[in-house]
């Protein structure tokens, strides 16, 4: 089978060929970090889905293994479908995961290293006693899948959750067990909402900036809350994945150990959705904790955009994000998310601009790097805010539509200005990342980032949606905001105000291909901008999955 080479990704995850979705079961084991993905082995649409394995020492070069878990008993034989890994004190990993049974029933199997000495992990054991899960006692057997990582309660249970809904209502239906084996399901769920089917359910606790202030950005530990010490400093996270929307949601919020209840902080509870990870194509994702580098990875997968009869022709789709550290804000209020520093190695030739000023309806190029494949940070100063145009409060709930409204053509008057990225380089194509200003009432702003691909392609068929989000930065006071953009011929995947906002998306120039493709700075607004420093690189391509060799 050929494969179609055109938007092909250099350092975003993806396998030779075919489909791919969910990121399951991430853990580190014996020096290596291990990912398993949903994986089409025959063909590039969702379909005869297994649990694909790939191999990493260090997050960048992967290296593919045969599919870890496939269809081969009663209780998975029409599919194996999202789970996590739980890596039990003992340090023997675990996982979990979502069969597919002969009457099309969700159910949830448990399974072990054959062999715990082969640090690949390579061939995964069933036990008989599977399903350990049912869905009995009301649960909806076609809703009821993606069992999270098991964490252990002061009461020496074993706690994990399933994701489910029943009528409306998206359920995280908790289950207990003393020996990993049977499991007695609460009597209340977790956490519930008015949703819709909660897919891929992840819970995990972060270090709050409090005591612990220099390791906030530390990572814990799911089994690390058996230590009353740990417990008392972390908030939670549930994080969701609405199968109605296909957006990923989370709250953060108290966990008491004693009942089994999470409630989300003052802030999230207003409405029933939360924040988003990511204001763009990013689902189905699932974090896990890294013992190395004492930090929770982030892992999502980003889909196609382009038709299903394209990725046909292509032969593979979907691709992971690249993994992102995650941590509380200082004040609590919303995650951070920023790409692995392991990225960094991939950085070559390096150009920077600084102190240029970039007036009312100016532009510039980006010189010197091929930028198709590149890793961009560039800052922007705003002097003058006085101009902003008002904001209208009725925005507040829907950035995508007053992006939609107001994209990156629209003149205004501090922004829009941000990066033009995989442009032609007559500008015919070209995707917008960018910001711009509001004033609020008072002396506050609003700040919206946005990504505009509706010029990003001549292909006509391709879904072009805008995206975006707010960002909660004072920019009165610091009178600046940063932007880091890892471009990947058909991943545009951006970081706003260091991680706070990130919206990644997929493009499908024609034009701005290869070293066609072109970088530019705008600024679409009255109120000239400066950057005070960009800095690109060109990113080299790792190894990616090639297999073993023999
Ligand atoms: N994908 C899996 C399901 C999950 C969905 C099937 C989310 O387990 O709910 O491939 O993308």
């Amino acid at each position: 089978e050929k494969v179609d080479e055109t938007s092909r990704t250099g350092y975003h995850f993806q396998p030779p060929k075919h489909w791919i979705n969910d990121p399951n079961g991430p853990m580190y084991y014996k020096g290596l970090y291990h990912l398993f993905y949903q994986y089409n082995p025959k063909g590039a649409v969702w379909g005869n889905i297994v649990w694909a394995h790939s191999v990493s020492t260090d997050l960048i070069d992967w290296t593919a293994l045969d599919p870890g878990i496939y269809p081969s008993k009663p209780f998975d034989v029409k599919g194996c479908w999202s789970g996590s890994a739980t890596v039990l004190p003992s340090g023997v990993p675990a996982i979990m995961y979502t069969g597919i049974d002969p009457d099309e029933h969700q159910v949830q199997n448990v399974a072990y290293p054959k062999n715990l000495s082969d640090p690949f992990l390579r061939e995964w054991v069933k036990p008989g006693y599977n399903p350990i899960i049912a869905p009995d006692g009301g649960i909806n057997a076609s809703a009821f899948r993606d069992p999270t990582t098991a964490w252990y309660g002061p009461d020496r249970h074993w706690r994990l959750l399933v994701g489910s809904k029943v009528g409306d209502k998206g359920l995280a239906v908790l289950y207990r067990s003393r020996d990993f084996r049977r499991w007695v399901k609460a009597h209340h769920p977790l956490h519930s909402g008015l949703t819709g089917m909660w897919e891929c359910p992840d819970f995990f606790p972060v270090a709050v900036h409090g005591r612990s202030r220099r390791h906030h950005r530390r990572g814990v530990d799911t089994a690390e809350l058996r230590d009353r010490a740990v417990a008392e400093e972390v908030k939670y996270v549930l994080k969701v994945s609405l199968d109605l929307t296909r957006y990923e949601y989370y709250t953060v919020g108290t966990y008491d150990h004693a009942t089994d209840r999470y409630t989300p902080d003052a802030g999230f509870r207003d409405n029933d959705y939360g924040l988003r990870y990511d204001y763009g194509d990013f689902y189905a994702s699932k974090s896990f904790y890294d013992p190395v580098r004492r930090r929770r990875i982030l892992w999502g997968w980003a889909n196609e955009s382009d038709t299903v009869p394209d990725d046909r022709r292509k032969g593979w789709a979907g691709i992971q994000a690249i993994p992102r550290k995650l941590w509380l804000s200082p004040r609590g209020k919303q995650l951070i998310q920023w790409p692995v520093e392991e990225i960094k190695a991939l950085r070559g030739k390096h150009v920077n601009v600084s102190d240029k000023v970039v007036k009312s309806d100016q532009y510039f190029e980006v010189t010197g790097i091929k930028s198709v494949q590149s890793d961009v940070e560039v800052a922007f100063a705003i002097k003058d805010l006085s101009k902003a145009e008002q904001f209208n409060p009725a925005w507040l709930t829907d950035p995508q539509a007053l992006c939609k409204k107001r994209g990156s053509r629209v003149a205004g008057e501090v922004g829009p200005f941000g990066l033009w990225v995989l442009a032609a380089g007559d500008l015919t194509e070209r995707t917008a990342v960018f910001f711009r200003v509001f004033k609020t009432n008072g002396s506050k702003h609003a700040v919206l980032m946005c990504n505009d691909p509706t010029s990003s392609s001549f292909e006509s068929q391709v879904y072009r949606p805008t995206f975006a989000g707010f960002v909660d930065v004072d920019i009165a006071s610091t009178k600046q905001i940063a932007l880091r953009t890892l471009i990947d011929h058909s991943v545009v995947e951006s970081f706003g105000a260091g991680g706070k906002t990130c919206i990644l998306t997929r493009v499908y120039p024609k034009k701005a291909l290869g070293s066609n493709a072109h970088l530019f700075v705008f600024n679409h607004g009255e109120v000239d901008v400066k950057v005070t420093n960009l800095d690109a690189w060109e990113m080299k391509t790792p190894k990616m999955n090639a297999p073993p060799a023999q």
